[in-house]
């Protein structure tokens, strides 16, 4: 299958988890792949050999996704290695998780500065480009059932997962003028560095674990296929969407 054919994609923390999966599975599907990563240079490596190991081109750009400048660095770069973007991903995140009450003021301003500026200005950056092209493309951000439900050690995490769902909806109306169809996925709980130390938790990961009706919890590449299904062409008529790929979870209240 080539469902993203030619395709130039970019992915934001694309070294590890969800991003990787999707960048992998991007180039299987005919895409040419650049990501952005913060600090794993040893994992982006690794995703880039994969990607040129499927005959694609790949690209890694460290950056921090959090600084504005970041953004239009990335975007430069793979529009010089690749002529254009076709296909953004904003997946960059992160889930420092903590109690309420003593939530420290720099995890709170680290975690929406990552996790919604960060996906602000990535996309808006994309955006630019793909208008300055004329020929449309797609935006796929990597949200969370974080956005649809609380968490009690996710009080500064769950908003700005509410937050990047909205800026799905707002740019897909922005947007859809220019050919630029938006739309989030909505992962529940996935197996990947970000919640390594919360599922540490055994009792705690048994029990996400039986909350899910598929009876498991996820893996990166269960993401993968539906992060390349939005970005395709077989989308063609979805904007302003939000899919949830959370084995069920989220509809498990009785
Ligand atoms: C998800 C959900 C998962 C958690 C991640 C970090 O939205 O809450 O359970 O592991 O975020």
């Amino acid at each position: 299958m080539t469902l993203l054919k030619n395709k130039r994609v970019l992915i934001t923390g694309g070294s590890t988890g969800i991003g990787a999966a999707a960048a992998v599975e991007a180039a299987r599907q005919g895409a040419d792949v650049a990501i952005n990563y913060a600090s794993s240079e040893d994992r982006a490596r690794q995703v880039i050999a994969q990607i040129e190991a499927l005959g694609r081109k790949g690209l890694a750009v460290r950056g921090d996704v959090a600084d504005p400048a970041t953004a239009t660095d990335f975007v430069g770069k793979a529009v010089d290695a690749f002529g254009g973007v076709d296909v953004f991903v904003s997946n960059a995140g992160i889930c420092p998780f903590h109690a309420f009450l003593d939530m420290p003021v720099e995890v709170v301003d680290r975690t929406f500065q990552v996790n919604l500026h960060g996906a602000y200005y990535m996309v808006q950056a994309a955006a630019n480009q793909m208008v300055k092209q004329g020929h449309g493309g797609a935006i796929v951000a990597v949200s969370s059932i974080s956005a649809l439900v609380g968490g009690e050690f996710q009080t500064h995490y769950t908003p700005t997962k509410a937050g990047v769902h909205s800026l799905m909806q707002s740019a897909a109306i922005a947007l859809g003028k220019h050919g630029i169809r938006c739309n989030s996925v909505l992962p529940g709980t996935i197996l990947t560095e970000i919640n390594k130390e919360d599922l540490a938790d055994t009792e705690k990961r048994a029990r996400m674990a039986a909350r899910v009706p598929l009876g498991r919890l996820g893996e990166a590449e269960d993401l993968a296929g539906p992060i390349v299904f939005l970005a395709s062409d077989m989308a063609r008529y979805i904007t302003g969407a939000a899919l949830l790929v959370d084995g069920g979870a989220f509809v498990n209240l009785q």
